[in-house]
This record gives C-alpha cells, sequence and structure tokens, in this order.
C-alpha cells in the first residue's frame, strides 16, 4: 500500500496519470473485461485476506455476491456519513481486483498504456507489487504508463484498489444510488514511442476545418523528417497549415498552443451537422515517421456545425433551436452504472423516438459512446463535469484545497470530448453553490475552447441577470413558468433561458408539459430545457434474501413491472439509512426502459409537423428547424363519436423547415362522416416514411389532430321509461351488474407530487380520504328515486345528492355535490363503484390510448380498446393511475365480448377504471404487496385535480385545481 492516504487529500487529484485526450485507444487494444478475483476490506488499510472471490469488470461490487456486505445505498443531498470535506469515515469498504495480464511479445520496444475506463472513487494501481499510479474522478477514465513496468512476453498481474468514501465523494454527491467499483471497461493499448497524444478539430459550418494535433514525447516541434498528414473520407488530404509552422519554428506560441502540427482545410459543399441532420464525415490523422511510414493514427468522426450565443438566443448554424431536452445518468436495473453500447444506442434511440433532441449529462461526463452515439444519432448535449458538492456545497466552493479537482474535472472533460459535435454546451457541474473554484475552471474552459458556451446554474442562481463569467445561459432548475416568462418580458434579460431541470417525473407526473412549451414556443428568450429524468432508478431485487439480482435478472420484468419473486428496489429497500426513499424514481421511463405515458405526451408536443383549423381550411406546419418532410409519411384518420373510424393515406406537401401549407382533405373522406355522427376529430398519424438510424419504417411520430365537428348536447333523461330502479334502505344503487354502489368520492391514491407537495397532507388532514357516507334520504316520486347523503369532513358536512331514473336507454344518474369553502384544493369530486368480476376489457371514446389528466393530455381523442389491466401504470410507489381524460363514454365487457355495460357521459369526464382501491394503492411501498381485485374499481370524475410537478418544483396550474363550488354530473348506465 501507497505511505500517503489519496484517499483524505482532495489536493491530490492523481498521481502519475496521463493527460486526458481525445484520441480512441479501443482500436487494436487488449480488452480486460470479464472475471477478477476481488476482495472486499472494510478499509483501505486492512490487510488483504488470503481468501479471493470473483468480480465481473467492469462492474460495481455493491451490485454483485462478493459485494454483500455493501449494498447500494440511495440518498439525494444528504452524504451517507456526517463527516465535513474532506474527511471520510474510518469504515470504507474497499475493493481490490486482481488478474493476470499478459503482454505481447512484439509490444517489445513500444509504449504500453493501461486505461481503466472510470471507478468510483479512488483507484489505486499497482503491477507485481509495485506502485503505478492514482486516480479520481468517478466518471472520466484514467490512463498510466507501464512501459518498463510489465515486460513484453510475459505475464503480470495488474491490481486496481478502489477505495469506495474520499475527499471526492464530497464532490460527488450527486442524486443517485451510491456504489463502489469500476464501472467502465479496462484495456491495454500500445503505441509508438512518440505518439499522437492528442487530436483537437475545429470544424465550422462554412466547412472551415481545423485540426491541431499533438506529439509525444516531443516538446513543441516534430523531430527532423516526422510530420503529421490528414484526410477526410469523401474530400482528400488537409493541407499542413504553414503560417502555424511558422510561427511554431519563431516560437510565438504565446496562445493557443495546441500542439506541435495544424492541419487545415476549406471544405465545399459539407453538410452540417445539426441534431436533425447528424451528418458526420471519417477523418483520420497520421503520425509519419520520416520514411513517410505510419508510426500512430488515429480516428474520428466529426461534423460540421457552429454553435453561439447571440442576444439571447442560443444558436446552432445560425437558427435559434428549441432545446427539448433531457437529463440522463448511466443507469442500468442490473448493474448499477454500466451500459453496453447496445443499451445506450437503444436507450438514445427511445430518446430521439420520443421527440427529444438534447441531453444533459446529469451529473458527470456520460459513458464515452453515448457522445459517439449522440453524434450518429443526433442529439444536442450539455457535458456536465463531476462536480456536485452538494451537502457541503457552501464549504467547498471557495475551499482552495478543492480547486484542482474543480480544474481537473472541467478540463479533463473537455479534452475526452471537444471533438464531439453533439457537444453544444459545457457544464461546470450541478448543485455546488458558486465559488471561486468555479471561475478558475470557467477560465480554463474559455481559454481552451473558445468555441463552446458554458453554463452554470449555481452562477445565475438568484440573479438571472447577473454578469457573472461563469454561465452564457440563464439555466434554472424548477422555476414556474411565470417566473420564466416575466424574465423572458422584462427587458433586463441578456442570455438565453433554458432550463437545466424542469418537469420532474417522479411518479405520475409532468402536470403542465404542455402550458410550458405553449409559453416557450411564443415567448422570445425561452428556448427549452431538460426534463428531469430520463430513468426511475429502481433497482431489480430479488425478494428471497433481498439482493440486487444483478445480470442474472436479466428478463425478469417486463413492460415496467418487475416480475415473481422481485420488486423494483428504492431508497432504504437494501436497508440503506438515511435515505431519501423514492426520489430517484423520478424519470420517464421505467427502470427496464419501458416508455411512461409522460413519454407520449412529449413526443405530442415535439410534434415535427403540426396541423391548424380556421373552420374551412386544414393547414399543415413543418415545425422543425433543418429538415423538410420528406423523411414523413401520413395517414387520415376521422373518428366521431358515433360512426367508425375511417381512414385515408394524406400527401404530405413539400415544405421548407418552419413553412406551412394547406393539407387538403381527401372528400372521401368527410363524405363517409354521419350527418348526425356527433364529435368529429381528425387525425394526422405521421410516420417515417424509411429507415431513420434511431426508427424503422413506420414509427409513429406524432399525431396531431384537429376538431372538425363540436359535440352537440344532448340532454339527458327527457323521456322517461318504464322501468324500476332498485336502491336499499340506504339509497345505496342495487344493481345487477355492480357489485359495489355509486358513491362520492373525492380522494385518490396520493402521488409522489400529492405526497411531496403537501396536498396529501391536507387531504388527510379533512378526512378525504376516510369518508363514510351517512344517509339522509330516500325519496321516490313515479320512476325517480332521490337519494340525499353526507359526508363528514374537516371543513363540515359535504352533501351529495343522487337521482335515479329509468331513461329508454339504461338507468341515468343525475349527481350533484357542494364542497364548502374550506375544501379548496381537493383530488376530485366523482363516483367511485365496482362492477361484477369478469368485466376485463374496455372501450372508450376519449383522449387515448395512452394514460392521460387534466393537465397532461396531448393524447389524441378517438376511439380506444384495451384490457383494463393495461390500463394502469406501474409507477414504481403505487399511486393514482391510469386516469383517461376527456372520455366521452365507454364500455366493459369480458375479454371475449359477452355481455357487459355501457356507461354514457353528460360531458367529457376524467375516467379511471382498474384493479385497484385507492386505498389498496395508497397503503403499498411496492407493487408486489398489491392484490388485484377481479370486480373492476370504477371512477368517473366530475373533476380531477391536475398532476403538477409539486415532488420537485411547481405544483399544478390554477385552472387545473379542485376546490369549493357545486359539481353536477351525469351519466347513463346501461346493460349490454
Ligand atoms: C435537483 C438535482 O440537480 C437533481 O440531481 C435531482 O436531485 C433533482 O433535483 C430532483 O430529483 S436539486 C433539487 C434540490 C432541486
Amino acid at each position: 500500500m501507497l505511505p500517503l492516504r489519496p484517499w483524505e487529500s482532495p489536493e491530490i487529484t492523481s498521481w502519475r496519470r496521463l493527460p486526458m485526450h481525445a484520441v480512441d485507444r479501443r482500436p487494436g487494444s487488449i480488452g480486460l473485461d470479464g472475471t477478477w478475483r476481488f476482495q472486499l476490506l472494510p478499509a483501505p488499510d486492512a490487510p488483504l485476506a488470503d481468501h479471493w472471490s470473483t468480480l465481473e469488470v467492469p462492474g460495481v461490487w455493491t451490485m454483485q455476491d462478493a459485494g454483500a456486505s455493501d449494498p447500494p445505498h440511495y440518498t439525494n443531498v444528504t452524504m451517507p456519513w456526517p463527516h465535513h470535506p474532506p474527511a471520510s469515515p474510518a469504515a470504507n469498504p474497499t475493493g481490490v481486483h486482481e488478474r493476470d495480464i499478459d503482454i505481447p511479445a512484439d509490444w517489445a520496444g513500444r509504449r504500453i498504456v493501461l486505461q481503466v475506463g472510470a471507478a468510483e472513487s479512488v483507484l489505486i494501481v499497482e503491477v507485481d507489487g509495485q506502485a503505478v499510479g492514482i486516480g479520481k474522478d468517478s466518471h472520466l477514465a484514467s490512463e498510466f504508463d507501464l512501459t518498463g513496468v510489465v515486460r513484453p512476453g510475459e505475464r503480470s498481474t495488474l491490481r486496481l484498489t478502489v477505495v469506495k468514501w474520499s475527499d471526492s465523494s464530497h464532490i460527488e454527491d450527486q442524486d443517485q444510488w451510491w456504489h463502489g467499483g469500476i464501472t467502465r471497461s479496462v484495456l491495454l493499448y500500445t503505441t509508438d514511442p512518440l505518439h499522437l497524444a492528442d487530436v483537437a478539430v475545429r470544424a465550422g459550418r462554412d466547412g472551415a476545418l481545423r485540426v491541431d494535433c499533438q506529439v509525444r514525447p516531443a516538446g513543441g516541434a516534430l523531430p527532423p523528417g516526422w510530420f503529421v498528414s490528414g484526410e477526410l473520407e469523401g474530400w482528400g488530404e488537409l493541407a499542413q497549415d504553414t503560417a502555424f509552422d511558422a510561427g511554431m519554428r519563431a516560437d510565438e506560441r504565446v496562445s493557443e498552443f495546441l500542439g506541435e502540427a495544424r492541419l487545415s482545410a476549406t471544405v465545399t459543399g459539407v453538410r452540417p451537422w445539426s441534431a436533425e441532420t447528424p451528418h458526420l464525415y471519417r477523418l483520420t490523422v497520421r503520425l509519419h515517421r520520416a520514411d513517410g511510414t505510419v508510426a500512430d493514427r488515429s480516428r474520428h468522426r466529426i461534423g460540421f456545425r457552429d454553435v453561439e450565443i447571440r442576444g439571447r438566443d442560443l444558436l446552432v448554424n445560425g437558427e435559434r433551436v428549441f432545446i427539448r431536452g433531457v437529463n440522463r445518468h448511466d443507469f442500468h436495473p442490473l448493474t448499477g452504472r454500466t451500459l453496453t453500447v447496445e443499451e445506450m444506442r437503444a436507450d438514445l434511440a427511445t430518446v430521439k423516438r420520443f421527440g427529444f433532441n438534447a441531453v444533459r449529462t446529469s451529473h458527470y461526463p456520460n459513458d464515452p459512446a453515448l457522445l459517439d452515439l449522440a453524434d450518429e444519432l443526433g442529439l444536442y448535449v450539455v457535458d456536465e463535469a463531476d462536480i456536485e458538492s452538494h451537502d457541503h456545497a457552501h464549504e467547498i466552493a471557495d475551499d482552495p484545497r478543492y480547486l484542482p479537482a474543480f480544474v481537473d474535472r472541467v478540463s479533463r472533460m473537455a479534452l475526452r470530448d471537444g471533438n464531439h459535435p453533439s457537444v453544444v454546451v459545457w457544464s461546470l457541474g450541478n448543485e455546488s453553490d458558486y465559488g471561486a473554484n468555479h471561475d478558475a475552471a470557467a477560465g480554463w474552459l474559455r481559454r481552451h475552447d473558445p468555441t463552446r458556451p458554458l453554463q452554470y446554474e449555481g452562477a445565475a442562481k438568484t440573479d438571472w441577470s447577473s454578469t457573472r463569467i461563469a454561465s452564457d445561459i440563464v439555466c434554472p432548475m424548477y422555476a414556474s413558468l411565470d417566473e420564466i416568462v416575466a424574465h423572458a418580458r422584462s427587458g433586463t434579460q441578456t442570455k438565453p433561458l433554458i432550463l437545466c431541470e424542469y418537469s420532474h417525473a417522479m411518479g405520475n407526473s409532468n402536470g403542465t408539459l404542455a402550458d410550458h412549451w405553449a409559453a416557450i414556443e411564443t415567448t422570445p428568450g425561452l428556448q427549452g430545457g431538460f426534463i428531469w429524468e430520463l430513468w426511475d432508478h429502481g433497482i431489480l431485487q430479488r425478494l428471497s434474501d433481498g439482493r440486487p439480482a444483478g445480470r442474472a435478472g436479466a428478463g425478469a420484468y417486463a413492460d415496467g413491472v418487475a416480475g415473481e419473486g422481485h420488486r423494483w428496489a428504492y431508497g432504504g429497500d437494501f436497508g440503506d439509512t438515511p435515505n431519501d426513499g423514492a426520489f430517484c424514481a423520478d424519470g420517464l421511463l421505467f427502470p427496464d426502459r419501458t416508455p411512461k405515458p409522460a413519454m407520449y405526451e412529449h413526443r405530442e408536443l415535439a410534434a415535427p409537423v403540426r396541423l391548424s383549423y380556421d373552420g374551412r381550411t386544414v393547414t399543415v406546419h413543418n415545425h422543425q428547424h433543418f429538415r423538410d418532410l420528406s423523411w414523413l409519411t401520413a395517414q387520415w384518420l376521422l373518428s366521431c363519436e358515433d360512426g367508425d373510424e375511417v381512414t385515408a393515406p394524406a400527401a404530405l406537401p413539400d415544405l421548407p423547415p418552419g413553412g406551412c401549407a394547406e393539407l387538403p382533405v381527401p372528400p372521401g373522406l368527410t363524405a363517409a362522416l354521419p350527418a348526425d355522427g356527433g364529435e368529429t376529430w381528425l387525425t394526422l398519424r405521421v410516420t417515417t416514411a424509411g429507415d431513420e438510424t434511431w426508427a424503422t419504417r413506420g414509427t409513429e411520430i406524432c399525431t396531431p389532430q384537429i376538431r372538425l365537428r363540436e359535440r352537440e348536447t344532448v340532454p339527458f333523461g327527457t323521456t322517461p321509461a318504464r322501468g324500476r330502479v332498485e336502491v336499499d334502505d340506504d339509497g345505496l344503487l342495487l344493481h345487477p351488474l355492480l357489485t359495489a354502489p355509486p358513491v362520492l368520492n373525492l380522494w385518490r391514491a396520493p402521488t409522489d407530487n400529492d405526497l411531496l407537495g403537501g396536498a396529501a397532507d391536507l387531504w388527510r388532514e379533512l378526512g378525504l380520504d376516510t369518508l363514510v357516507r351517512k344517509p339522509l334520504s330516500v325519496s321516490r316520486e313515479g320512476a325517480t328515486v332521490s337519494v340525499r347523503s353526507a359526508y363528514d369532513t374537516g371543513a363540515g358536512p359535504v352533501v351529495h345528492e343522487q337521482v335515479l331514473n329509468p331513461v329508454p336507454d339504461g338507468l341515468l344518474i343525475e349527481e350533484r355535490v357542494v364542497l364548502p369553502d374550506g375544501l379548496s384544493d381537493v383530488a376530485r369530486v366523482g363516483s367511485v363503484f365496482e362492477t361484477v368480476a369478469g368485466l376485463d376489457r374496455i372501450e372508450w371514446y376519449g383522449h387515448g390510448p395512452w394514460e392521460s389528466y387534466p393537465d397532461r393530455c396531448s393524447a389524441p381523442v378517438g376511439r380506444y380498446g384495451a384490457g383494463v389491466d393495461a390500463l394502469f401504470t406501474p409507477y414504481l410507489r403505487p399511486q393514482e393511475s391510469g386516469g383517461r381524460h376527456g372520455v366521452r363514454g365507454f364500455t366493459l365487457r369480458p375479454a371475449d365480448g359477452g355481455p357487459g355495460l355501457a356507461i354514457r357521459l353528460d360531458s367529457p369526464r376524467q375516467v379511471a377504471v382498474g384493479r385497484y382501491r385507492d386505498r389498496d394503492l395508497a397503503d403499498a411501498a411496492h407493487h408486489d404487496e398489491l392484490v388485484s381485485r377481479p370486480c373492476p374499481v370504477v371512477r368517473i370524475d366530475a373533476a380531477h385535480r391536475g398532476l403538477g410537478t409539486a415532488s420537485c418544483g411547481p405544483d399544478t396550474l390554477p385552472p387545473y385545481l379542485v376546490g369549493a363550488g357545486t359539481y353536477t354530473w351525469s351519466w347513463v348506465l346501461r346493460s349490454l
């Protein structure tokens, strides 16, 4: 073991680590991934035992059986131990990873380098017992020169000791699971002693290309006769920049010293890179010996594009692009943090398919493959440095002991990622207050890379008009809509406003996303934001022994649900204390990558194709910045309340980005419309015309919709019919199809937003979760039965009236309730009842097919059908789920189509049919605790509270609140 205790010294960011660079050394390398010998020590200075177990590398020990004594631990802001920076606890799990490495004999005379993709949080490297180096910075690679340490043709023992807790943990206090171990691949590579140490590319949309090459160990000039060449596929050789050479000779390199050789070209006819048009070019840089032979080679895929800020707009290739972003961690439910390239590709394809064009690598540089994929698939990236000192932010931001770490982390990120066209903005980190250490890092970055803006939320936190240097963008988190609009209209805005986090996706959430985008798209100065976040960080846990399932759990889940014998674990489920519970389950995707309904909402809001209708003409709009519509194809879909759905092909016009044109509706389509068909909607189902890199041909992109004909209000119950309404002595409806009669419902199983935003507490205090019905009166007049009942609440009694009447097509139920002033914010006002068992299939006319709520209802209106089970969305912590908004009517029948019931509603209403009572959901912490009820539970709401995002950020907007006043609703129940 080393004499120093590097885990206690923030000043030591590394020891004998090689500088970061952008040369991809994976090709031709020797991979060291696989099964390693492993020991988990209780502390870094504890002695090694005789016994070794094994561990898969890359892979954190916290997720593998060899690390059973140190399971995953989730905290958000709070550090898991009380020590102040830079101290860490004496009990400090330390993983010793060991394996043999065979060095090829033909590596003799060459330089040999070890690359460890990522290790958290301190990496100590030894070979054959000899200290080689130290690395910190858990989400970037560390490289060490093994030349002279290992012997070509011989076997050596490589030992990687990873210390879990350190001074670095205090600046890696991100809101995610704490793990320990090696999270990215380990490899060995070789180069000529004189090699390409770095290659820095700048490529503008005008075709100007500059490539700066650093050769080591050279020292400012190449040896006599050696030279560097560059070749751009499809274009040819790049020229040596002779002015640069001359400058080098004159030793005038006072600024912008980026290497020993500069190549340049002005590439004509270049096709610029953008997220919509991710054109890439292959660049090969070669280092030649004096005899012309190639000593080293570096391959790049580059994109020509410009990023700049003009006024308060962020421009890509001169265009003010909307940033439809999402925050992404490196997360996997089976491995914790390690992902394969195929998994990352599939993830980013999903992101693209749902209309996102940007990713923030919250809160550290993500796996390098992610940026290759972002270049290729087309995503703008805000690349964020691995700095989050959240719990001790104020202490650290100005602490000179942490100054080297700040500059090290920011500079290493920029050195690794600077050649990626996808990276459009650098971020100095997250939630770390603001101090001199940030300005130091910003200073380095501005000098090193003048081509990209940088952002740091903390630098402009309180004063968005501030001129502080560490942020070119105002990038607040969870600001209210009013605040951002007010800033954009204030006349004091000097920088682009792009929310670094907004619309917290915890549980059933992302309410008011449509309101946000309506404001962003119409308010100059607002340019978008990044939804928090992509994943629910649920770890697949075996119920038998409470351990993470690990890679063996592959396939033990489906459609977002953990399968038999498993559950999705969140904070506390591994006995981890302190913890922040389900706050890590706040993503748009379930842990297994199944999209939540909010993904579809986003897709519609990001639609590249939009429709408008002025009562006569339908106009189609191209909402893209760089692409025409030729990659899309479309189909009309006409649906009316009382008729069949009709389709017809649609011919999308040749429209430039930003353009619009009339889109004629085929006369045959509207001719099919029944004259008395009721409300009518015209939907354009837009799909991909061919294969995209992120979607196969025929993938649905969006479904813009216009209403062609309004609903005529047909009053219910004007014609009395024969028949008798049966009620019991208390006035409860007796109906052969119902197992529980309709009663008043003012509550919902609290969503995470309801819980963390405080609404759920209020409802409990008012007793809305435990309403008890007291019959007041039952009267009969002819065929009409009138029932009055009362429910006591903390705000006084609530009187509920039901008038029941036989009508020609069934039973009409008219309901009325008056909420007193004290009930100013309730979950819902409506009826709840249960049907006979076996009515397992629903068909409805309303928003769909996916789940929708009053403030998250961009789903198109139409006629939809599904199994009752499939309506439910398995949010990690069970809660209100499965609602459908604006339902005009529905039927429930057995899956095989036998007899059932139909319900017609007076107006479009919020409806939820499911297998659980609200109380069942509210009382369960995980899905394995829920028992599905055979009799479907049906809720029809006169009003339903919006979802908002109050678990972290603004609640829903006032129009979506449900408060005091009179509510009436009526519905007809009919047997089928
Ligand atoms: C913000 C964090 O940046 C992010 O990591 C995550 O914790 C998110 O909130 C909530 O899920 S910080 C919060 C204190 C606003």
